[in-house]
C-alpha cells in the first residue's frame, strides 16, 4: 500500500491525481439525497470531501451511511483531487483551498463512543461561514472548553497556538545556543522559597517540609558562581498566589537566563532584547500558517504579522520617566493616588503606560529600566548611584510585563545584608550562599512567562488559552 499522504499537502497536490489519507470527520452536510459533502480535519488543515451517487462512483447506500457517520471519527479516505463545483468552495478551512476530494472510499479507523460535549468546529469555526449561514456566531464558553480539553485542543486554532507556543521555545533556545549559553534543568524541590519566601507552595517531603521553586533563581546564579558563565532553562514555575486574573497561573513555564557580564548590566539587557526580537521576527516569519488559522477561525485577533510593531530601537524608559509620563497624562490609580516612583506600577498603570509608549514612540514592545529598588527581590543589584534605585528592568508588550531581570548582587556581604532585610535567612539557602562567599563574577539575567508571551503576542485575552492545562487558584476545586 502506498503511504499516506497528509492532508496538508492533499490541498496541494494537482487536480486529478489519486489520494490516500486519514483524517478525522470534522462536518458533514448532506446535499439532496444523492450527495453528501464530509469535511475531514486534520490539525490546521481542513478540506472538503464530495460523496456522490452521480456518475456511478458510489453507491446510494454508501452516502446514506456516510450522512450518519459520528462526527470526530477518524477515517482513511481514497479518492481523487478535483476543483470543487460552483459556490462550492472551502469555507470551513483555515485557509480557502480551491481543492476538494471526491470520495471513492472510505473506512472508519475509530469512531467517538460517547457523546461529544460539542463540536470542535462550534469551538473554531470562521465567522464567515456564519456570516454567510446567517446565523449568529456560537461561541462556546471558555469554562467549557477547558473543562473538555482534550476535544477543544483538536480546534485549528489551538492547533495553531500550540505551535507558536513551541515556536516560542525553539527560538529562545536557539538564539541563547548561538550565543554560547548552557541548557539546565534546575531541581524544582527546594528548602526554602526563592524569591521572597511568601507564594510558595509547602509539600510533605517524607514528612519534612520542602517547596516547590518560585522560579530557577538560586539555582541559576548559582551556575553562575560555578563558573558556566552563560546559562538558560526553560521549566515550571510555582507560585502559590491566589491572583484570579487573566494574566496569572499558580503554575506556569519560566524562560529564564542568566550570564556573567564584562562592564556593564546592560549587556545583559542587549542579550534580552536580541533575544525577545529574534523570537518575535522568527514567529513572524515562520508561523504564517498558524497566524492565519488564528486570523480566520474564533479566537478574534488580527495577524499577529501586521500589526505588532518591534523597533529595530527598543525604547528604553527610566522608570521614573515611565511615571513621569504617567502623571503629566494625568493617571490615578483606582483609589484615585498618582503613580509613585517608588511603587510598582499596578496592571491598570502597566496598561496605561503601553498605551503612552505606543502614542509617542510607536512601538509595542518597549523596555522600563531602574526600577525603585523597593520593589525588587533581595538578590537585585542596588544602583550604584542612587540607592533609591536598582540595576533592574522589565520588558513589555502590548503593554503587559513579559519579563523581569537586572543586575544581581554577586558580593556574598551585601547579599546576606539584603536577604535579612528581606527576612530571608541566609544559612536557609546555604547552598546559594555559599556561592557568592567562595567568589562570583559580576552577572545579571532575566525570566519571561513563556504563557504571557503567547497570550500577549496573539491577543488572546486570557492566558490560560496559552497553558495546556491550566491551574490557577481555582483549579482542583469541586
Ligand atoms: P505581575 O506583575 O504580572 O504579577 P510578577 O510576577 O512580576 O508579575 P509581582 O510583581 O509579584 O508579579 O506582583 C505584583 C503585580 O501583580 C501587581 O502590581 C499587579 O499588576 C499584579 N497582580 C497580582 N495579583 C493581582 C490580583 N489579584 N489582581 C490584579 N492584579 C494582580
Ligand atoms: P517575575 O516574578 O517577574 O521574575 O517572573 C518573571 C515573568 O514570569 C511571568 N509571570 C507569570 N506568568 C504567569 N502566571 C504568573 N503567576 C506569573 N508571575 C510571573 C511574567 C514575569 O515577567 N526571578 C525573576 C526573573 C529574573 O529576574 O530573572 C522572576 O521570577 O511574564
Amino acid at each position: 500500500t502506498p503511504d499516506l499522504t497528509s492532508l496538508i499537502s492533499v490541498v496541494e497536490t494537482p487536480e486529478g491525481e489519486h489520494v490516500k489519507f486519514r483524517a478525522r470527520i470534522h462536518h458533514i452536510r448532506p446535499l439532496g439525497s444523492k450527495i453528501v459533502f464530509l469535511i475531514f480535519r486534520s490539525q490546521l488543515t481542513t478540506l472538503q470531501g464530495v460523496l456522490t451517487e452521480e456518475e456511478g462512483m458510489v453507491s446510494q447506500n454508501m452516502v446514506r451511511w456516510a450522512e450518519g457517520l459520528n462526527r470526530e471519527s477518524i477515517v482513511l479516505v481514497e479518492g481523487m483531487v478535483q476543483k470543487p463545483g460552483d459556490g462550492q468552495e472551502e469555507v470551513h478551512s483555515t485557509r480557502v483551498h480551491n481543492h476538494e476530494v471526491k470520495v471513492e472510499k472510505l473506512f472508519v479507523v475509530t469512531s467517538p463512543s460517547s457523546t461529544l460535549p460539542f463540536q470542535v468546529e462550534d469551538a473554531a469555526r470562521p465567522e464567515e461561514y456564519y456570516r454567510r449561514e446567517g446565523s449568529h456566531f456560537p461561541r462556546i464558553n471558555q469554562k467549557t472548553r477547558l473543562a473538555n480539553r482534550a476535544l477543544d485542543l483538536r480546534s485549528p486554532v489551538n492547533q495553531a497556538i500550540f505551535r507558536i507556543r513551541s515556536g516560542v521555545c525553539t527560538l529562545f533556545r536557539e538564539y541563547l545556543l548561538a550565543h554560547r549559553f548552557l541548557e539546565i534543568q534546575s531541581s524544582k524541590f527546594q528548602e526554602s522559597g526563592t524569591e521572597s519566601g511568601a507564594a510558595v507552595f509547602k509539600v510533605d517531603y517524607f514528612r519534612r517540609p520542602a517547596f516547590l521553586a518560585q522560579s530557577p533563581q538560586l539555582a541559576k546564579q548559582m551556575c553562575i558562581a560555578a563558573d558556566m558563565e552563560r546559562v538558560f532553562e526553560i521549566g515550571p514555575v510555582f507560585r502559590a498566589e491566589n491572583s484570579n486574573t487573566h494574566r496569572h497561573l499558580t503554575e506556569f513555564t519560566g524562560l529564564d537566563l542568566e550570564m556573567q557580564f564584562d562592564h556593564h548590566y546592560h549587556e545583559v539587557l542587549d542579550m534580552l532584547d536580541g533575544m525577545l526580537k529574534h523570537i518575535f521576527r522568527g514567529l513572524q516569519e515562520r508561523f504564517k500558517d498558524e497566524a492565519c488559522a488564528l486570523h480566520i477561525e474564533a479566537v478574534k485577533t488580527q495577524f499577529p504579522h501586521d500589526d505588532l510593531v518591534i523597533l529595530d530601537e527598543t525604547p528604553r524608559i527610566r522608570f521614573a520617566d515611565g511615571i513621569k509620563m504617567l502623571r503629566e497624562d494625568g493617571y490615578k490609580d483606582d483609589d484615585g493616588d498618582e503613580p509613585s516612583e517608588f511603587e510598582d506600577l499596578t496592571t491598570n498603570a502597566e496598561r496605561r503606560l503601553g498605551q503612552l509608549v505606543k502614542e509617542k514612540y510607536g512601538a509595542d514592545y518597549y523596555i522600563l529600566d531602574k526600577f525603585p529598588l523597593e520593589v525588587r527581590p533581595f538578590y537585585t543589584m542596588p544602583d550604584p548611584e542612587d540607592g533609591k534605585l536598582s540595576n533592574s528592568f522589565d520588558i513589555f508588550l502590548r503593554g503587559e510585563e513579559i519579563l523581569s531581570g537586572g543586575q544581581r548582587i554577586h558580593v556574598a556581604s551585601m547579599l546576606e545584608e539584603r536577604m535579612r532585610m528581606a527576612d530571608v535567612e541566609p544559612d536557609q539557602a546555604k547552598d546559594y550562599v555559599n556561592g557568592f562567599r567562595w567568589g562570583c563574577p559580576p552577572h545579571g539575567g532575566g525570566g519571561i512567562g513563556l504563557e504571557r508571551i503567547v497570550m500577549l503576542f496573539l491577543k488572546l485575552g486570557d492566558i490560560r488559552y496559552s497553558s495546556l492545562l491550566p491551574r490557577d487558584p481555582r483549579s482542583f476545586a469541586r
